[in-house]
C-alpha cells in the first residue's frame, strides 16, 4: 500500500526570534514549537470548559463537511448554536460541526488578557486572532488562506493532526480552479491513491499538535486539519512578504473571488461541477506527461 509522501514537521522545545527567522521563516519551512506559551495564562486556563464559562451565551457559527454549493456565500455558516450547547455536544459525542474563523477579540475581549502577541520578528495582524473548534474526527478541507499569510497556529486541549503542502505542490493536489481548495472528495488522512494518483508526486509535511504547542505554517501553505479529540486552536497571522505570494493574495481578494461569485450567479451548480472536472483534468495531465 502506498501513502502520501509526508515528512515529520521538525519540533523544537523553544526558539529565539533570530533562529526562527534564519531556520524557518527565511527558507519558508514549517516548525512546531512545543513550549513557547507555557508562561501565558492561556496555557493553564484555556480548555473547552473555560470557553464555555466565558462565552457560553454567545451564538457561534458552525460548519460541517458538506461540499461547496453554488448558493453558499463566502464562508457562510451551516448552523448556529450557543457556546454552552456546542461545548456539551463536542464532549458528549463525535460531531462534524466545527467553528471556523471566529474572531475572539470581537466576541470576548477579556480573552486578550490570556495571551500575548509573540515576537517572531514578523508583524502580526493584531485585530485578527481567530479561533477554530472541532469534535473528534472532524476535519477541515484541504485549503490555503485567501491572503497567503504566515500562520501561527496555537492548539488547546486534546490532539490534532495537521497535513501541509507548499504552493509548489499545487499541480499534484487536484486544486479546484478559481478557489482555495482541493477536490473535496479526497480524504487526506487516508487518500485513495488509485483514484487520485497525482497525489503520489506531492511532497508534504505532517504533525500532531498537543495542548500548548504552536505550529508555524509558512506563506500560502496548504493545510488540512483533523481533530483527533475535541479541542480548539487560535491562529495569529502575519502578512505574506514574498512578492509572488503578496500578488497572489491581492489577486484572490480582488479578482478571483469576484470571478467565482459572478460565475456562480451565471451558471449555478454547473460552474461548481465544471471546476471540479477541471481539477481532475489538470492533475491527471501532469502525471501522464
Ligand atoms: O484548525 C482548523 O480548524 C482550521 C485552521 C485554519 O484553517 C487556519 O488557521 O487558517
Ligand atoms: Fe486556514
Amino acid at each position: 500500500m502506498s501513502t502520501l509522501n509526508l515528512q515529520d514537521i521538525p519540533r523544537v522545545k523553544n526558539i529565539s526570534k533570530e533562529d526562527f527567522l534564519k531556520h524557518y521563516f527565511k527558507p519558508q519551512k514549517p516548525v512546531v514549537i512545543e513550549r513557547f506559551i507555557e508562561h501565558w495564562p492561556a496555557f493553564d486556563k484555556w480548555s473547552l470548559d473555560y470557553m464555555k464559562s466565558v462565552a457560553g451565551h454567545k451564538t457561534v457559527p458552525l460548519y460541517d463537511d458538506r461540499h461547496v454549493h453554488h448558493e453558499d456565500g463566502f464562508n457562510q455558516p451551516h448552523a448556529k448554536m450557543n457556546m454552552t450547547d456546542y461545548v456539551d455536544l463536542l464532549k458528549s459525542e463525535p460531531t462534524k460541526y466545527r467553528i471556523f474563523l471566529w474572531n475572539i477579540l470581537k466576541e470576548v475581549p477579556e480573552l486578550q488578557q490570556d495571551f500575548q502577541y509573540p515576537d517572531f520578528g514578523l508583524k502580526l495582524m493584531k485585530g485578527l486572532p481567530m479561533l477554530f473548534f472541532g469534535g473528534k474526527d472532524s476535519h477541515t478541507f484541504m485549503h490555503y488562506d485567501i491572503d497567503l499569510a504566515n500562520i501561527f497556529h496555537f492548539h488547546f486541549e486534546g490532539k490534532k493532526q495537521c497535513i501541509l503542502f507548499d504552493q509548489q505542490q499545487n499541480k499534484y493536489l487536484y486544486k479546484v480552479p478559481h478557489s482555495l481548495i482541493t477536490r473535496e472528495d479526497i480524504d487526506f488522512s487516508n487518500p485513495d491513491l488509485k483514484k487520485w494518483p497525482a497525489l503520489k508526486n506531492a511532497q508534504g509535511w505532517i504533525c500532531e499538535l498537543n495542548h500548548g504547542e504552536v505550529l508555524y505554517m509558512p506563506e500560502g501553505y496548504w493545510h488540512y486539519m483533523r481533530y483527533l479529540t475535541p479541542g480548539f486552536s487560535m491562529s495569529l497571522r502575519a502578512i505574506a512578504r514574498h512578492p509572488k505570494n503578496l500578488s497572489k493574495a491581492i489577486y484572490n481578494l480582488f479578482v478571483m473571488r469576484n470571478i467565482d461569485n459572478f460565475m456562480r450567479k451565471l451558471k449555478g451548480q454547473r460552474w461548481i461541477e465544471w471546476k471540479n472536472k477541471r481539477a481532475l483534468i489538470n492533475s491527471s495531465k501532469v502525471i501522464s506527461r
